[in-house]
């Protein structure tokens, strides 16, 4: 294996560039979608509060922390005021309100990892999933949001890295690969290690936010637009990014020992994790630290196969991006 490897001619990926910020712009969503999950939102805090006036509904996932693409499913979070409710009661309810105001689709799943309401509404076309007191959602959504806000080039790359995930079939958590969250996070530290870097680490600044979530202390400092000069010192394009972030996760990440960890801004050992061996199902084969939720593993779906795919995802990637004449097309190419 070429563990480092010098990147394609100069010209060359500097025209890939243009091309790479037209894949981006045609997936970012329309200023009247965003509207129309707006007006959905509105309607359904009407609903909500009629039945619990105390409830606070908020959006989440790639709706709300800009890496969403255009026809994304919105992610809700109904917030009640009491920590422990009985969720399957509460979605019942909700599904039996939702239902009898003619939005479609409707269908309370009390049993899922995640106990969710879908629905579609007929009028937008929009579908939305609704949780209960997810809160960490929600924050992690900001923080996502705001390291989005630093620098445009983590967006432009997220977009990139998960326009592919879905053409290559690797972004499906219930067959192994890995989530939405997981591929952003990813984007992030790549961006946090790179020299120099293009993304500070914002839970290791002076927090200005802070809450604390079913007791993990969520901080970090969030009023980025004071980071303004943080821009100036890597001119690295999307292109390079791109070409970057799969060399990295195809031939630079060590998968043996190291845990990837947005919250201190670079690697950890597995070893300081106790990630060094299979418990239950989780088999930490490839290691994400979640950012709040320290003792989380956003790589556990990933099992002996599903690692398989996805490192030869990436190996796919990093020689497209090296050598194929037209990697714009090839990278995307649904597998
Ligand atoms: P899509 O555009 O819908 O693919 P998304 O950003 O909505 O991407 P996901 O559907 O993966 O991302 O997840 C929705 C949100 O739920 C994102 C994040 O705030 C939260 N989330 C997802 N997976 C986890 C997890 N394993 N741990 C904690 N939060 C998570
Ligand atoms: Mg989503």
């Amino acid at each position: 294996r070429v563990y480092k490897r010098q990147m394609r001619c100069r010209s060359d990926i500097d025209r890939l560039d243009d091309a790479f910020i037209a894949i981006v712009k045609s997936l970012i969503p329309a200023e009247e979608e965003k509207a129309k999950q707006q007006q959905l939102l509105t309607l359904l805090e009407k609903l909500i509060i009629k039945e619990w006036p105390k409830a606070r509904l908020y959006l989440y996932g790639s709706c709300a922390n800009s890496f969403g693409v255009s026809k994304s499913d919105v992610d809700l979070c109904l917030v009640m005021e009491e920590a422990d409710v009985n969720k399957a009661e509460v979605l019942l309810k909700l599904a039996d309100i939702l239902q009898s105001d003619n939005l479609q689709n409707v269908q309370a799943l009390t049993r899922a990892r995640v106990p969710i309401v879908k629905l579609m509404d007929p009028s937008t076309g929009i579908s939305c999933d609704i949780c209960i007191n997810n809160v960490l959602a929600v924050v992690n959504t900001r923080l996502l949001r705001d390291y989005a806000r630093i620098d445009v080039r983590l967006r432009q790359l997220a977009f990139i890295v998960k326009h592919w995930a879905k053409s290559r079939g690797v972004n499906e958590t219930y067959q192994g690969t890995l989530s939405s969250y997981a591929y952003v996070l990813m984007c992030i530290h790549f961006l946090q290690q790179r020299r120099p870097a293009i993304l500070p680490c914002l839970q290791g600044m002076e927090a200005t936010y802070s809450v604390t979530v079913d007791n993990i202390g969520c901080a970090y400092f969030d009023q980025v637009e004071k980071l303004s000069d943080f821009r100036s010192h890597n001119k690295e394009t999307v292109a390079q990014l791109v070409w970057g972030f799969f060399n990295y996760w195809a031939y630079c990440h060590d998968y043996t020992d190291s845990v990837i960890s947005v919250r201190t801004g670079s690697i950890i050992s597995k070893r300081e994790k106790d990630w060094t061996r299979r418990i239950g199902n989780d088999r930490h084969l490839i290691c994400i630290e979640d950012p709040f939720e320290i003792s989380h593993d956003l790589g556990r779906v990933v099992d002996k196969h599903s690692i398989r795919v996805l490192r030869e995802e990436f190996e796919r990637a990093a020689e497209i991006m090296q050598y194929d004449p037209n990697p714009c097309v090839k990278l995307f190419e649904p597998y």
